[in-house]
Parts: C-alpha cells; sequence; structure tokens
C-alpha cells in the first residue's frame, strides 16, 4: 500500500466557491472522495494551508514517511525559496501540480521556484492533474 500525501497551499480551500471559470466548480474534499476511489491501492493523506509556515511544517512530516508527496503550493509557487528548500531536504518525490495552466495566464505565473526540485510538474488539467500525478506513482 502506498502512502500519498497530497498537500494544497493559499486559497485552494476556496475550490467549487469562487472563479469556478480558472478552477471548476468541485471543492477539493468532494475531488478526494473520487481519487480514493480512483486508487483504492493508495492510503491518500490531505492537508491544506493557508500557510507558507504550515505547509513547510508537513512537507517535513510527510517528505520521511510518505512515497510521494502531490504539492500545489498554489501562489507561493512562483515566490517560495523556502518551499523549495523543503522539498530539496526530504527523501520523499514531490510532484508540482497546478490546476490552471500557468503558462496561459500572466507571466508572473510562468516562473515557479519548485519546477527544479520537483520530480516533475502537472499544469492545465482542471483538478484532473491530481489524479495524473497520483497515477505516475502507481
Ligand atoms: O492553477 C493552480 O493550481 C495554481 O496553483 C492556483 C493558484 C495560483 O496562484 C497559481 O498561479 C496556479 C491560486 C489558487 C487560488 O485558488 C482559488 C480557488 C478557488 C477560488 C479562488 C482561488
Amino acid at each position: 500500500m502506498k502512502r500519498i500525501q497530497i498537500i494544497n497551499g493559499p486559497n485552494l480551500n476556496l475550490l467549487g466557491k469562487r472563479e469556478p471559470g480558472v478552477y471548476g466548480s468541485q471543492s477539493f474534499d468532494e475531488y478526494l472522495t473520487t481519487l480514493k476511489a480512483i486508487f483504492p491501492q493508495m492510503t491518500i493523506d490531505y492537508f491544506q494551508s493557508n500557510s507558507e509556515g504550515e505547509l513547510i511544517d508537513r512537507i517535513q512530516e510527510a517528505g520521511f514517511v510518505a512515497d510521494g508527496i502531490v504539492l500545489n503550493a498554489g501562489a507561493y509557487t512562483h515566490t517560495s525559496i523556502a518551499i523549495a528548500d523543503a522539498i530539496r531536504a526530504v527523501q520523499a518525490p514531490v510532484i508540482e501540480v497546478h490546476i490552471s495552466n500557468v503558462f496561459s495566464r500572466e507571466s508572473f505565473r510562468h516562473h515557479s521556484y519548485l519546477s527544479a526540485v520537483c520530480k516533475g510538474s502537472i499544469s492545465g488539467f482542471g483538478l484532473d492533474s491530481y489524479r495524473l500525478a497520483l497515477a505516475s506513482f502507481e
């Protein structure tokens, strides 16, 4: 049984409540039920925080017990050297995911501090980006 930690960053608690045109109309809690049904052979843990330090704490904790981490760091993707350092420091491979296609949006979303320290990046498939990331751990 593989243990995978999904981590969502700032404002992703608003999924399904605001900006459905960009981020869809489903809450992450609803979608998590779907993911668990698609991957019954995985233990999927979920954590969301709006705070950079809490995200780093969870990367450090899961990074030595999980087989992989699926991380949508939200806007911290584009700003956080501290989250990049945490990813570099842990054992578990981290997949960077984005719901929207960050490269079709504003130029400040084109650069990620995390991509270079992640195993890979998936962007632009809506919530299905998370399923694609989990499939890579099968
Ligand atoms: O596309 C993604 O998944 C992003 O990581 C989402 C971030 C954004 O800053 C990144 O550039 C790309 C923003 C998350 C905001 O989430 C919301 C969800 C629903 C309603 C409002 C915001």
